[in-house]
């Protein structure tokens, strides 16, 4: 096991040297936003779909961004039917499948916020993973107002 994630680590900085940021092939990042602050919070969430191309797993184990210096991986779990969320240290994206951040389910959680986040703007996170270069998203602020409407269909 250690020998394999060395082997990958290798082939991994060789393709940086020669191409692109590596994961930017092997992972890709869609469909990310980002919840517009409610007044009077300095909390938000960042969502999108994770998708591993390569054939190895991708563990995503970080972020950070100009905008906190506390974001969290965290899910939403039921217990006793009640909703509540948990820290995760770490969300593994297997090789050939994708992992969706959404909510009510897997997350970025943003701590800390020094200014209001303000839709239609964009804010820059950098996501960390086990393997390889970490990798920068832009991702757009939406508004919550569209969050809710959208969440209403579930109920
Ligand atoms: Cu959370």
């Amino acid at each position: 096991m250690i020998k394999l994630i060395y082997k990958t680590l290798i082939v991994s900085s060789l393709m940086v040297a020669t191409t692109l940021p590596v994961l930017a092939q092997q992972l890709m990042v869609s469909e990310g936003y980002v919840r517009a602050t409610i007044p009077g919070t300095n909390v938000s969430s960042a969502y999108m779909t994770l998708k591993n191309n390569s054939n190895s797993a991708v563990t995503l184990i970080g972020a950070t961004s100009d905008v906190s210096k506390r974001i969290e991986i965290h899910e939403h779990v039921m217990t006793d039917s009640m909703m509540s969320m948990r820290q995760r240290q770490q969300l593994v994206i297997d090789g050939g499948s994708q992992v969706q951040l959404q909510p009510y389910g897997y997350h970025l959680m943003i701590f800390n916020l020094d200014q209001p986040l303000v839709a239609s703007e964009n804010v820059t996170i950098t996501l960390q993973f086990l393997q390889g270069e970490p990798q920068k998203v832009v991702l757009p602020i939406h508004s919550i107002k569209k969050l809710s409407k959208d969440s209403h269909k579930h109920h």
